[in-house]
């Protein structure tokens, strides 16, 4: 290679490398415009009940772990509602270099639910002093399933091992222990949130970093089902878009139904009762 060349392919190179190593999500047009606002659930509300973990000694909680799909704030605020941009994007957008993530610990799923893009790795870890295995059941994407004996145990699913298709969404679960859930929407861009399940952000989303447009949202919850609205929005506008998710009766009768130790009324969470609440949600754990 003469000289000129040279320096012109380590130039190439060296570009590349910056832009392969950049924060830069994608090679899709990233813009300016913000989409927030607050999940709420306005239906009969389930009773809460604390997840039953009594099989595994190794899964004892101090408190009892309130369960996630029940879960609605005093006001109906709702947490775990996979918000994405389901029409409207055209462009393609890498999957980030940093891997998703879901970690076992305390016998649940740490994210209960969140996003990734088609083609990113899903980094699993076991934090627990027990063993787990990670079972997922897509529709569209291949299955897997293993396990992960031992605390500390990483696997990073990359390639062709990872979700290659878009797929909102899909579910998680531990063939070891039967409550452990959890979900994720692989979409293919980044414009997705979860709603919060903090105290003091319960129910809320926000999606930035959204090129001006005219979208189709769509929100998922994994019980009270899928809320669609459209939205334009321009450059620098930022719009407020409130899902209201009132699916009568049907769901909640059949998680009041559910044998539980006992029930909670759903007002405690997410007022200054939040953490006496869940605890007293199951104080008859374990049952034998
Ligand atoms: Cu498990």
């Amino acid at each position: 290679m003469n000289p000129r060349k040279m320096s012109m392919w380590v130039l190439a190179a060296a570009v590349t490398t910056a832009l392969a190593g950049g924060e830069a999500l994608a090679d899709g047009k990233k813009g300016t415009a913000v989409i927030k606002g607050m999940c709420k659930f306005t239906g009969d509300k389930p009773k809460l009940t604390g997840v039953n973990m009594s099989a595994d000694p190794n899964c004892k909680h101090d408190k009892p772990v309130p369960n996630p799909e029940l879960i609605v704030g005093k006001d109906g605020e709702l947490p775990f509602v996979f918000v994405h941009i389901k029409s409207g994007i055209s462009e393609k957008y890498d999957a980030p270099k940093e891997p998703a993530h879901i970690d076992q610990n305390g016998c649940m799923y740490d994210p209960h639910v969140f996003g990734m893009i088609a083609g990113q790795a899903l980094k699993i870890t076991n934090s627990d002093d027990t063993a787990h295995n990670i079972h997922a059941a897509p529709k569209i994407n291949n299955e897997f399933n293993f396990g992960q004996p031992k605390k500390g145990m990483v696997t990073v699913r990359e390639g062709k091992d990872t979700f290659k298709q878009p797929e909102v969404m899909i579910h998680i679960k531990c063939d070891v222990h039967p409550w452990m859930s959890a979900y994720v929407g692989v979409v293919t861009h980044p414009f997705f949130a979860v709603s919060s399940n903090e105290k003091d952000n319960r129910g809320k989303f926000e999606i930035k970093e959204l090129p001006a447009g005219s979208y189709e949202l769509e929100a998922w919850h994994e019980k009270w089902g899928t809320v669609t609205q459209k939205v334009e929005i321009k450059d620098g506008e930022t719009k407020e878009i409130n899902f209201e998710f009132t699916k009568p009766g049907g769901g909640a009768k059949a998680a009041a139904d559910r044998p539980a130790p006992r029930t909670v009324t759903l007002s405690t969470i997410g007022s200054g009762e939040a953490t006496a609440a869940p605890a007293a949600c199951c104080e008859h754990e374990p049952t034998k």
